[in-house]
């Protein structure tokens, strides 16, 4: 082998064993570099004359082309294998088993809620939604509840900023403003016909949604989900919040030979006014008679706070906590695992 062939090989196996770009570049400044072995190569040729430098530089040149084409191989070798590795680095195993993303579900107070518009819905009640933040009339006043009652007290109503002197807004305690709302705005709707002495359409509402009120145990939440209904026409009697009731709680339960009693008591915006107990026949219940609601015929003066002549209109008026229901269907003793957002209870109801 001649002394240019051995460069070409020696270029060649230092080539090999550039393992990275910039090694390579080192070893390729060594050979093709401006004081690079072929560069000292020709340079060498200067003494020589000009037949012999032909023969030289053309033989000088067939090693640099030679050696350019190893470095050239090998650049396009290492850069193969760094895309490789690379590719392997990043590779997707697309064969993995995607991240499980739950579906989801309705909050079991949600489920009920969902049970009872569907059931009151096919009796012709409506659904109404109002304020959280309510005023001290529509809260109180409205509904017949003296100054000096004790849900007026700062002990049982969280009041906040904003309302009239002596008069502060506050969280609503039961959705029943909502539903004078609902009559203020629907008699208005009718005002013509009243006017003129003609019937108005009845008044059939339910309205669900958070309710507060200062109390907090096993049984009490200071936010706690409530229903009431409304039905207000001139022929509606408290006969018919027995059918009506009946007939609800016997759907709600999935139970045909359940039994209610209409307890006499007293609400300030209901005269007369009764508490709804029900029994159950069979199951773990059975025999035990449960509160589940507060219901009455709509005291006259709320009845004129909503618009109508009481000596005219005439209705009933009911209110149910959700939240109890739940409990009630679903046989669950703490209220507080409603509100604690724990998966593990809450996946239970889907
Ligand atoms: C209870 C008691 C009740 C009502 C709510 C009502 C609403 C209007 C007029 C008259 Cl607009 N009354 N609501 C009546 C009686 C009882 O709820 O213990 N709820 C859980």
């Amino acid at each position: 082998m001649n002394e240019l062939d051995l460069l070409v090989e020696s270029a060649r196996e230092q080539f090999a064993h550039s393992a990275t770009p910039a090694d390579l570049e080192n070893a390729k400044a060594q050979f093709l570099g401006k004081a690079g072995r072929v560069t000292e190569l020709m340079k060498g040729m200067a003494q020589l004359s000009v037949e012999e430098k032909k023969t030289r530089g053309a033989a000088i040149n067939l090693a640099k082309q030679a050696i350019e084409a190893a470095l050239n191989e090998r650049r396009q070798a290492l850069q193969d294998a760094q895309l490789q590795a690379q590719l392997k680095a990043e590779a997707l195993d697309v064969t993995l088993p995607g991240r499980q993303r739950g579906a989801g579900g309705l909050h079991p107070v949600s489920l009920t809620l969902e049970r009872i518009q569907g059931i009151f819905g096919s009796m012709g009640f409506d659904v109404a939604e109002g304020p959280e933040i309510e005023t001290d009339w529509f809260n109180f006043t409205a509904l017949n509840t003296p100054e000096d009652h004790p849900a007026r007290s700062m002990h049982d109503t969280f009041y906040i900023e904003g309302g009239t002197p002596g008069a502060p807004n506050l969280l609503r305690t039961h959705t029943s403003p909502v539903q004078v709302r609902h009559a203020v705005q629907h008699v208005k709707q009718h005002r013509a016909l009243l006017d003129a002495g003609q019937s108005m359409p009845e008044i059939r509402v339910i309205v669900p949604g958070r309710t507060y009120r200062v109390d907090s145990d096993a049984t009490h939440s200071p936010m706690f989900h409530q229903c009431e209904g409304l039905w207000i026409g001139e022929n509606v009697s408290f006969k018919d919040l027995k059918v009506v009731f009946t007939a609800f709680c016997r759907t709600f339960f999935e139970s045909d030979d359940l039994v209610l009693r209409f307890r006499p008591s007293f609400f300030p915006f209901t005269e007369p006014s009764a508490e709804i107990d029900i029994q159950f026949q069979d199951g773990p219940l059975a025999g035990r008679w449960l509160e589940v609601a507060g219901s009455g015929q709509v005291h006259p003066n709320v009845v004129r706070n909503m618009g109508l002549d009481p000596e005219r209109y005439i209705g009933f008026a009911f209110g149910m906590g959700l939240d109890r229901f739940t409990m009630l269907r679903y046989g669950v003793n703490d209220l507080r695992l409603f509100f604690d957002g724990d998966i593990r209870f809450l996946s239970q109801f889907q």
